[in-house]
């Protein structure tokens, strides 16, 4: 081989490894593409090992529901999954043809959170257009109980139960309505409520264990006397999107030797 000729081969080289691909949203959530609510993007997969970011902020709220659809326009084959702080990924929906709509809904409760949405080609040589659209509505509630009327109706067939008070707690778990709407428990199961599963203090710092429903923030509070001094707020932990236990340490060493804790949902 002549001189000359190897070396445009080593140029050619060096061009390929410093632009990969004309990448329009970035391939990890550090480097997502934010999405405001109510607004659609257009991506593309541009080739078959790309994925693409996104990123939105929910608002405060114990009245909203969140919407992501994302939907192909020329893409064939795609993935699409919703990711929280938590790291665990959902999926929202595969398909393996064109213009198919994935959609994720769910009631968002507590404070503010980022989550983030990854799309991606669902199998080798898929490449295509796709948008994706983040909502934020009220949900539903004409009764102005502060619970969901499509939940209500799922639980009870109606919406004629009261969310607390004398009568406001409907399995008599001592759980009101409106308080397992807010935690994902159910209201009809007395099973079902929000509990402290697990609590240990043996040599070192103690913790306490809840069973956790997806999208939801707890605050983990302490007392060392039920009578007087009420609680401290301790920490909130998050399970956003996956069902599971959730536990906290309690770094504290204790003074007292008695230690209550309680668990809310907010
Ligand atoms: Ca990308
Ligand atoms: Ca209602
Ligand atoms: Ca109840
Ligand atoms: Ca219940």
């Amino acid at each position: 081989m002549k001189p000359y000729a190897m070396l445009s081969l080593v140029v050619l080289a060096l061009s390929a490894s410093a632009h990969e691909f004309n990448d329009d949203y970035g391939d990890t959530a550090a480097i997502s593409q934010p999405v405001t609510m109510g607004s659609n993007v257009l991506g593309r997969i541009e080739i078959d090992v790309d994925e693409d970011w996104f990123s939105f902020q929910s608002s405060y709220s114990t009245n909203k529901e969140i919407i992501v659809t994302v939907a192909t326009g020329t893409l064939w084959n795609s993935t699409a999954g919703l990711s929280a702080p938590d790291g665990v990924m959902t999926l929202v929906g595969t398909d393996s043809v064109v213009s198919v709509t994935s959609r994720v809904s769910w009631i968002h409760i507590g404070p503010p959170v980022t989550y983030f949405v990854r799309v991606a080609g669902f199998a080798s040589f898929t490449t295509g257009t796709y948008t994706i659209a983040v909502n934020e509505l009220p949900f539903q509630d004409d009764d102005h109980d502060g619970m969901a009327d499509a939940w209500e109706i799922a639980c009870f067939g109606n919406t004629n139960q009261p969310a607390s008070g004398v009568s406001g707690d409907y399995d008599q778990d001592g759980s009101f309505n409106i308080d397992e709407f807010r935690a994902g428990t159910q209201p009809t199961n007395e099973y079902s409520r929000l509990r402290v599963t697990g609590l240990s203090a043996t040599n070192g710092p103690s913790s306490v264990s809840w069973a956790a429903e997806p999208y939801r923030f707890y605050d983990v509070e302490v007392s060392t006397n039920l009578m007087v001094g009420g609680w401290d707020y301790l920490g909130t932990v998050t399970n956003l999107n996956s069902l599971g236990t959730l536990r906290y340490d309690d770094p504290t060493v204790p003074v007292s030797p008695i230690r209550f804790y309680r668990v809310r949902c907010l």
